[in-house]
């Protein structure tokens, strides 16, 4: 199971709105020999069983035992459903970590397969399975996706120096982790002021992921993003999603769809922007499971104060800018400690002279 689970991390970020599935096949009657290996494809299809099956081929799949990172599918999408397929291939046992909430599918693969006489065991890593797929999880039941913040602070939490640089505060390890996370994510999100400011491309620029690059969305109410700043000039190559509130400029939106880029326009809410709730929602309905935000202060601000943070991707530099920088998180309103939101920490990982710490929400 940890190799089906560590199969199905690398469609992390490449799947949706599918989630991310690794399945092995074993004879356990051959010593154990792995005679097959699948994971979920780009887009979503094929699925991670229908690969493993087609690898071992007919005659090693039959009295296989497949280690299954997620319940499989049961319902006819382009092919038949997973759950037939492992049956009529003649796989004896199936070992699935956690069930698919997907409405429908929940608990009918795991009930096809034990109609078939396939032996099924459920729970197995059932833990990892679900944190792996939390994206497709949170979606499922929240009709929205898994929110990531990440940020690059000083020691003292600072983004950015008073004049409002900030690059680079992290060294160059910490930043190859940082895209890397990217690719790991369907879409990456940022505050029409870190645009403006940073210029960025926000692309995944690790050699031979480059193909891995999410959607980039700008929230920008107004409409300021520039049509010739780098995201409008690669959104045909790289998608770019603008959420706008209604009734901007005609003009403007145009352009910007000309280009290639998805104006998607809100209601505005509070303080002329879209409610967060409305875009964490809007951005679920699109399909989105894992969204990455990368700034500004004010943008993580906002998820913040909704409760919209589910994990942190937290990069720390050994400098210090002082009271006078740019906060990462910009007013939160928090009078006592108790209210603030709380993190969990998950994992550390030094990068050079930096070190990542991972959080996931926990009030
Ligand atoms: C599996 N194995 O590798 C994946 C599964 O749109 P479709 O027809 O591809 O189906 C998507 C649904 O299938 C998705 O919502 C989830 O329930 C399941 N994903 N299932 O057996 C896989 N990716
Ligand atoms: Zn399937």
């Amino acid at each position: 199971m940890r190799a089906a689970l560590a199969l199905a991390r690398r469609g992390l970020g490449a799947v949706w709105p599918n989630p991310a599935v690794g399945c092995v096949l074993v004879r356990e009657d051959r010593r154990g020999r792995v005679v097959g290996r699948g994971w979920t494809q780009p887009g979503g299809r094929p699925h991670a069983e229908s690969e493993a099956l087609r690898r071992a081929g007919h005659e090693m799949a039959r009295n296989a035992t497949a280690y299954v990172s997620l319940e499989p599918c049961d319902h006819l999408g382009e092919t038949p459903p997973c759950s037939q397929a492992l049956a009529a291939a003649g796989v004896r046992r199936a070992v699935i970590a956690v069930e698919d909430p997907d409405p429908r599918v929940r608990g009918r693969g795991i009930a096809r397969l034990a109609a078939a006489g396939v032996a099924v065991s459920t729970g197995l890593l059932g833990d990892e399975a679900s944190r792996l797929n939390a994206g497709f999880f949170i979606k499922i039941r929240r009709g929205r996706p898994l929110i990531t913040l990440k940020v690059a602070t000083t020691l003292d939490g600072r983004i950015a120096t008073r004049t409002g640089a900030s690059q680079w505060i992290t060294g160059e390890a910490a930043r190859a982790l940082a895209h890397r996370l990217r690719a790991e994510h369907d879409a990456i999100l940022i505050g029409i002021g870190t645009a403006l400011a940073d210029a960025p491309r926000l692309t995944c620029r690790l050699s031979g992921l480059e193909q891995r690059s999410p959607v980039r969305i700008v929230a920008d109410s107004r409409l300021r993003l520039p049509v010739d700043s780098p995201l409008v000039e690669t959104a045909r190559q790289t998608p770019t999603w603008v959420i706008a509130v209604k009734g901007g400029e005609a003009g403007k939106r145009d352009a910007l769809i000309e280009r290639g880029v998805t104006v998607i326009e809100a209601d505005p809410g509070p303080a002329d922007r879209p409610d967060a709730g409305w875009m964490a929602a809007e951005l679920g309905r699109r399909g989105l499971t894992r969204v990455l935000v990368e700034g500004g202060g004010e943008l993580a601000a906002e998820l913040l104060r909704a409760r919209l943070v589910d994990r942190l991707a937290w990069f720390r530099a050994p400098r210090l800018i002082g009271g006078d920088g740019v906060p990462a998180a910009a007013a939160l309103g928090v009078d006592a400690p108790a209210q603030a939101p709380e993190f969990a920490r998950t994992a550390v990982l030094p990068a050079g002279p930096d070190v990542l710490e991972t959080y996931e929400r926990i009030g």
